[in-house]
């Protein structure tokens, strides 16, 4: 009997696919550096099957990679050498409400898009948010500790998980945390597994925290003179308004999502662009802000969202980044300083990238507000991807010097997965690396 067969013979109702189109989509990401190539796919329909799986797994020594949404893109969920993939897809119900504490029970497997709707319908809000809400997992988040566009005001994944259920890599289910405010018992496990990228364990369910839905939002788009202008930009309006985004993107970044179908939204092109979005704040605040940024030279255009489908459209030019670059297979890089640090590091990185990618088109944007930035290097079309990659890792181990001079991290939301692995050191200490090993050794 193989152990596929065994898999099969032990867990009757485990739905298992093998056909080479399902090897390809859940053997990789979006990343697409990889060719798929996974043992078979198992998707679980309870924590029991998931427990059943591990334990089969750590019988035969098959090597398991949890899934969600798989939009990840650090090469966190791929399967390209004989594992089995443990999808989360058909675990994608909510299971109750509790109104007192305000904490929404969760599947894994569920979708951002669809926990909004969920947390929307008792009159609250699940604040995370990022443009891959439709397709990414709640479970994947958790194992990223997923930012988003919202971290300005509501912090990480990680303030919003009240507890986790997970299945360790011994197949023991644990309960973490329950839903409990105040919990001074010892180590927050709980905490250890979100951002672990599933290297402890299968997070099968989540209670997450709801909060009270903003007052009226305000989206405004801001054209700028000068990289110089960004982190000013954003003191003074952060000192004026309640801030709830604050993203920039580059004219490169507006020139492909317009040829993606995106309207431009002035007639001039400008350098650099800031969508910000706030909350309570009245129009004529927002507007005496907007006008002391004009008359400081540090904008030079505007544009408020008179209607929420404009202010959709101008997220779209934001959020619309990644979908318009994708078919330049960009090689990306994620990376976060102290917002103190970043006038200083961006600098810096202005002068590095210019230098080392004189024949490469290099896409900035990113949560500049709260210190991330993303940088898309877009592969020449002659060039073959492995040399291209080969390079890009070139420059990213400068790029890695440089974080580490500044405090900074080589991964700020999107993991470590296999793209950053060789740059781990660059952010963690061998001391903390040593650990971590341990912790995953104990679990
Ligand atoms: C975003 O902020 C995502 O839009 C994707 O984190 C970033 O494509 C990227 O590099
Ligand atoms: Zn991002």
């Amino acid at each position: 009997m193989t152990p596929m067969d065994e898999l099969a013979r032990r867990l009757p109702e485990l739905a298992l696919r093998t056909s080479a189109s399902d090897l390809e989509h859940y053997g990789r990401d979006w990343t697409r550096r990889w060719t798929p190539s996974p043992l078979a796919i198992a998707l679980p329909s309870s924590t029991q099957e998931v427990q059943g799986i591990v334990r089969w797994a750590n019988e035969h020594r098959v090597a398991l990679v949890p899934s969600g949404g798989r939009t990840g893109l650090s090469g966190g969920a791929v399967a390209a050498n004989g594992e089995l993939v443990v999808s989360l897809e058909k675990m994608n119900r909510a299971l109750g409400f509790d109104p007192v504490d305000r904490i929404l029970t969760v599947q894994a497997g569920m979708a951002l898009e669809a926990v909004h709707a969920a947390a929307q319908a008792q009159g609250l809000i699940y604040p995370v948010d990022f443009a891959a809400r439709g397709s990414c997992s709640i479970g994947g988040n958790i194992a990223t500790n997923a930012g988003g566009i919202r971290v300005v005001r509501y912090g990480n994944t990680r303030e919003w998980i009240a507890g986790l259920t997970v299945v360790t890599g011994t197949g023991e289910v644990l309960e973490l945390n329950r839903g409990l405010v105040k919990n001074s018992s010892g180590y927050d496990l709980r905490q250890l597994l979100i951002g672990a990228e599933g290297t402890l364990g299968i997070v099968v369910e989540a209670q997450l925290r709801l909060t009270d839905p903003p007052p009226a939002s305000q989206v405004m788009l801001l054209a700028l003179p000068s990289f110089e202008a960004l982190m000013q930009v954003f003191a003074q309006l952060r000192a004026r308004l309640t801030i709830s985004a604050f993203e920039f993107f580059t004219d490169r970044a507006l020139h492909h999502v317009a040829a993606h179908g995106a309207q431009r939204p002035f007639a001039e092109d400008y350098p650099y662009y800031v969508v910000t979005e706030f909350d309570g704040d009245s129009p004529d605040a927002a507007l005496e802000a907007f006008g002391t940024l004009l008359e400081a030279e540090l904008v030079v255009d505007g544009v408020i969202a008179q209607s929420q489908a404009q202010a959709a459209a101008l997220w779209h030019l934001r959020e619309g980044i990644t979908e318009a670059l994708a078919r330049h297979l960009p090689y990306k890089n994620d990376v976060s300083v102290r917002i103190g640090a970043m006038p200083r590091f961006l600098a810096e990185t202005q002068v590095l990238l210019g230098r080392e990618y004189p024949h490469f088109e290099v896409v900035w944007f990113g949560h500049i507000g709260d210190g991330n930035l993303h940088i898309n290097v877009l592969k020449p079309e002659a060039m073959e991807n492995a040399d291209f990659v080969h390079e890009c890792g070139r420059v990213t181990a400068l790029l890695a010097q440089s974080l580490q001079n500044h405090g900074g991290s080589i991964s700020a939301e999107h993991g470590i997965g296999l793209v950053k692995k060789p740059y781990l050191s660059s952010t963690r200490s061998a001391g903390e690396v040593a650990l971590m090993r341990g912790i995953r050794r104990a679990f």
